[in-house]
């Protein structure tokens, strides 16, 4: 049972500890990074695992457990990694799973077949980039273990003992090397439930169990609809307008799922899965499901009389607001678009997708007209809702290009136009804007002020938002254009910055402006233009020195630094118009003091459900998400 020591110096071993040492090396390459992300992918490669058992039906539980030391265990009762010895390298499979890169599933005849190991490395990278890592498989009536080094075998794969019976399973616990991950990385919890969640909808039936031990938290995920309950989810602050349509079909080895549903809501949330991988660049899947959404929509619309000869034809736009679908396939082959971009290129799947949509959908309609009628009634306002947009922004196109470049009035521009170097502040308030525009540096900062609470952007439409005035100043002033019209490259400014008061309302218009620049903007966000200034809550004066603290505990920690002895003057900001402009400029606008949080998109599902939620009409999970809001946007040193 040393086989690994026995072989050490042959062909094969070379070869592996080659392919570890290129994954320490060059973690990018495999893992995309040694940033928390990354960090974050080790969990999810070594689940993926587990997930990939149980699309093979071979496992119905996983438990992911964060240890006080940060080390990761996974466990699962599928079939137990084989441990068998592997006829080309004469090593137990087991080994040559965890030492190998993309070894994967390709041992012991059964194999996979769907694999969700989209980065496809496979465990064994992750095995590389562990500082420690252990392996136990219940298999065939025993317990085997094999223990790693930054992925060297340290021990021969071992029975250590007797597996209770019927039990099988694996169980692999890693510890990440901090020589690898760098700066005091640890593992998020809402980052792993957000992810675990979308794994439990997409492989229906799977329970997985998530314990955070370094905070006593847990969390157990099993939903019995699939990724019907996830569109329930989605929808769970929204008016539904009928039942959720779902269909699962198999054709040709391929399993193509999908559910949907249409609410009162105005924007669209759509999600397309291939093996549980999260497909954000979308595919054929989801060009196969949106096509049949729309051509069933006007079939049945023509049939049923709901459109006239004179109509035109829905578009696919027309059909998209308020609808809430998600596409899942299983596919024993995906090809995707590259390593990083996620989108499914199969051409079978678009037409397999159509046909199960179609087939499904369109009987749906015929069983329920009252549902096809509420469809149908939303897809006309939306039609024509587009059509006074069109109208709108044409106009607004117009007008601007005859008033060819001109600015808004309120706009206090800067005098470099080099895009990379330039900042506009969105001020929230004239008084404030007024001291903006005094304290900047007026080479490079640029000032908008915008009065009182702009538009509610979830509950109006495009073309309600594009009259309103402040929306318009600020469309113009981005120079960007908004929603299919946007162009990133026009943009005039690197950052922009949002900067309202530290109170309920300056929270509330923050928000709105956020909305605004999630639905129309996403660009802006997506590459990192966007970001949140962060005015101090305190001034601390003592004798003839100023402190400023921007958090409570900022406070607190001047405050003991400073002692007891002194005479202090505490002031707190209610707003920004009670700082002067030096003030402002030194606390705020200050690239060499300020503190600027850089407005991120962790997870569009989430954003969607949380803009929605706060926008819409239910009351206490709005308030809920105002206090919270902070967590929204990451911390951002600059
Ligand atoms: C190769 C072949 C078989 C199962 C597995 C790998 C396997 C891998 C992992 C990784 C985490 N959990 C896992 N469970 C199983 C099939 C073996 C058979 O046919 O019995």
């Amino acid at each position: 049972m040393t086989q690994s020591q026995n072989n050490s110096y042959d062909a094969s071993s070379i070869q592996v500890l080659e392919g570890l040492e290129a994954v320490r090396r060059r973690p990018g390459m495999y893992v995309g990074g040694t940033d928390s992300k990354a960090l974050h992918h080790l969990i999810y490669e070594v689940v993926d695992n587990s997930i990939d058992e149980a699309l093979a039906g071979a496992c119905d539980r996983i438990e992911v457990i964060i240890h006080p030391d940060q080390s990761v265990t996974v466990e699962d009762n599928g079939r137990g990694i084989p441990v068998d010895i592997h006829p080309q390298t004469g090593k137990p499979a087991l080994e040559v799973v965890m030492t190998t890169l993309h070894a994967g599933g390709k041992f012991g005849g059964g194999g996979y077949k769907v694999s969700g190991g989209l980065h496809g490395v496979g465990v064994s990278a992750v095995n590389a980039l562990s500082e420690w890592c252990e392996v136990v498989v219940k298999r065939d009536g025993f317990i085997y273990r094999q223990r790693y080094k930054q992925g060297r075998p340290v021990t021969p794969v071992e029975k250590i003992g007797k597996a209770p019976k019927g039990q099988t399973g694996t169980r692999t616990t890693f510890k990440f090397d901090p020589t690898i991950f760098k700066g005091n990385l640890s593992f998020k919890y809402e980052t792993l439930v957000q992810r675990f969640r979308e794994m439990a909808f997409v492989t229906r039936g799977v329970t997985i169990h998530f314990v955070d031990e370094r905070t006593d938290r847990e969390m157990t995920f099993y939903f019995e609809g699939g990724i019907k309950s996830f569109v329930r989810y989605l929808n769970r602050n929204r008016q539904p307008l009928h039942p959720v349509v779902h269909a699962e079909k198999t054709i040709e080895d391929i399993t193509i799922e999908f559910a949907l549903q249409y609410t009162d809501a105005f924007t669209e949330s759509v999600y397309a899965f291939a093996n549980t991988i999260n497909t954000v660049d979308g595919g054929t899947h989801l060009t196969g499901m949106r096509s049949a959404i729309t051509r069933t929509l006007n079939d049945y619309a023509r049939k049923a009389g709901l459109l006239k000869d004179s109509d035109p034809n829905f578009s696919g736009d027309d059909t998209r607001e308020g609808l809430t679908a998600i596409v899942s396939v299983k596919h024993p082959d995906p090809q995707f678009e590259s390593q990083t971009k996620v989108k499914l290129m199969n051409p079978e799947v678009q037409t397999y997708t159509a046909q199960v949509v179609s087939e499904t959908f369109g009987r749906f309609l015929e069983e329920n007209p009252s549902a096809a009628k509420a469809i149908i009634k939303k897809c006309l306002t939306s039609a024509r809702a587009r059509m006074a947009a069109r109208k709108a922004r044409d106009l607004v196109i117009r007008k601007s290009a005859l008033e060819s470049l001109t600015l808004p009035g309120k706009l206090a521009d800067c005098s470099s136009r080099d895009a990379t170097k330039t900042e506009l502040y969105i001020v929230e308030g004239e008084s404030a804007g007024g001291s903006a525009k005094q304290g900047r540096d007026r080479h490079f900062q640029a000032v908008l002020p915008l009065r009182g609470k702009i538009l509610n952007t979830e509950r109006a439409r495009l073309d309600k938002i594009l009259s309103n005035k402040e929306i318009k100043a600020l469309i113009s002033a981005l120079g960007t254009g908004i929603g299919e019209d946007f162009n990133i490259q026009n943009l005039r400014y690197g950052r922009v910055i949002i900067m309202t008061d530290a109170d309920v309302d300056g929270s509330h218009i923050r928000t709105l402006l956020l909305t605004f620049f999630f639905r129309y903007m996403l660009p802006l966000i997506e590459e990192g233009h966007l970001y949140i200034a962060q005015p101090p809550l305190y001034r601390i004066a003592v004798k003839n020195k100023v402190y400023y603290a921007y958090t409570e505990a900022d406070r607190e920690r001047i405050l003991k630094e400073i002692g007891n002895g002194a005479k202090v003057n505490i002031q707190r900001y209610k707003g920004l118009g009670e700082m002067n402009p030096q003030q402002l400029w030194e606390t705020t606008m200050d690239p060499q003091n300020r503190t600027l949080l850089q407005v991120t998109i962790e997870d569009a599902a989430e954003a969607d459900r949380v803009f929605s939620m706060l926008m819409g009409s239910e009351v206490p999970p709005r308030r809920r998400f105002i206090q919270t809001h902070a967590r929204e946007v990451r911390n951002l040193d600059i």
